[in-house]
């Protein structure tokens, strides 16, 4: 039994309207993990709305139910949730549509399982379990202390998660739990053929797509001997083909799977000198979330992002994570 699983239940009886939060950078995760409690809350007879202070993207469409994730407060509430998040900076997007004051002024719980330290300091309680791959594993585990019931639907949506965030079982975060888990869910009657099938639809990219692909791919910058990728994708291509794909996750893998690669990163740049990192690293490689703390970010060991505002020249924030990761994988090695 989690130490918050009596708290967490204490909060969600005493609650009609929850209101389930997604950080402004959703995933595969986020989203199944919102899914996954507004089923376990249906059957507790609760109101919920699901919202996120951005738009879901497309590759996201294929876990069933996204469609109902609002991006505006259209309901009150007595109990948020946020999941997947502990960082205040991941939910500026959303404090424009439901203030902080309106959040702090209810009781707001935290489930999550990032190794960061926390930075929305006004939670009610905060449930994070660093060693679970999902923070649907996390999700799964309470609705089993408190003997929640999960309708079918809500654990194809957990599912989903744990299988976007483990990379289909295969990251290092993985424990023979997490695959009990999701046995139990197969057993319950989620198929993970159906799943897959859904999600590699959404996989389908269009000609420009596979084109646009092509041209991200050659202009991949090596380092150090190629231990270092970096890409760079300027705010014309982010305005032009983020509503179609993102740039970022079409070029990650080939970047990652180059001969000798440590670590890639992806550079967007936004305007008004805003830039955003997002950090892949390999197996034996657990730097991610190091690097992007050079930058105020945090993540995984193996999986990490950073976002910088008022930004300095992009070739001086190249320069500061060449050198920076060479530090850290040379300290490892
Ligand atoms: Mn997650």
């Amino acid at each position: 039994m989690y130490p918050e699983s009596n708290k967490i239940k204490d909060l969600v009886d005493q609650a009609k309207n929850i209101l389930i939060i997604q950080p402004d950078n959703p995933d595969g995760d986020s989203l199944g993990s919102s899914l996954g409690l507004e089923q376990i809350f249906y059957k507790l007879n609760k109101q919920t709305l699901m919202i996120c202070g951005v738009e879901l993207p497309n590759y996201l469409h294929y876990i069933e139910g996204w469609d109902r994730v609002q991006q505006e407060l259209t309901n009150s509430f007595d109990l948020s949730i946020i999941v997947d998040t502990s960082s205040s900076s991941l939910i500026e997007n959303l404090t424009k549509r439901v203030t902080h004051q309106q959040l702090a002024s209810k009781p707001l719980i935290i489930i999550d399982h990032h190794q960061t330290d926390p930075t929305i300091d006004f939670a009610t309680t905060r449930l994070n379990i660093p060693q679970a791959s999902a923070s649907a594993e996390v999700i799964y585990e309470l609705a089993k202390q408190l003997k929640w019931d999960i309708t079918l639907s809500g654990k194809k949506s957990l599912a989903a998660a744990i299988l976007s965030d483990s990379l289909g079982l295969t990251t290092n975060s993985v424990s023979a739990r997490t695959v009990h888990i999701i046995g139990e869910m197969v057993e319950g009657g989620v198929s993970l053929a159906e799943l897959e099938n859904a999600r590699r639809d959404t996989m389908r990219k269009s000609p420009e797509i596979v084109h646009y692909k092509g041209s991200l791919l050659q202009r991949i910058e090596y380092y150090d001997d190629n231990r270092i990728a970096i890409l760079t994708i300027p705010w014309s291509e982010i305005e032009k083909y983020s509503p179609l794909y993102n740039p970022a996750i079409l070029a990650l893998d080939d970047m990652r799977l180059t001969t000798n690669t440590l670590i890639a990163v992806v550079l967007k740049i936004y305007p008004n000198n805003k830039v955003t990192g997002k950090i892949r690293t390999n197996f034996n490689t657990p730097i991610a979330d190091k690097l992007a703390e050079t930058f105020n970010g945090g993540g995984h060991q193996y999986a990490s992002g950073f976002k910088i505002l008022n930004s300095s020249p992009i070739d001086q924030i190249k320069k500061q994570i060449i050198n920076r990761s060479m530090e850290l994988y040379n300290a490892t090695l």
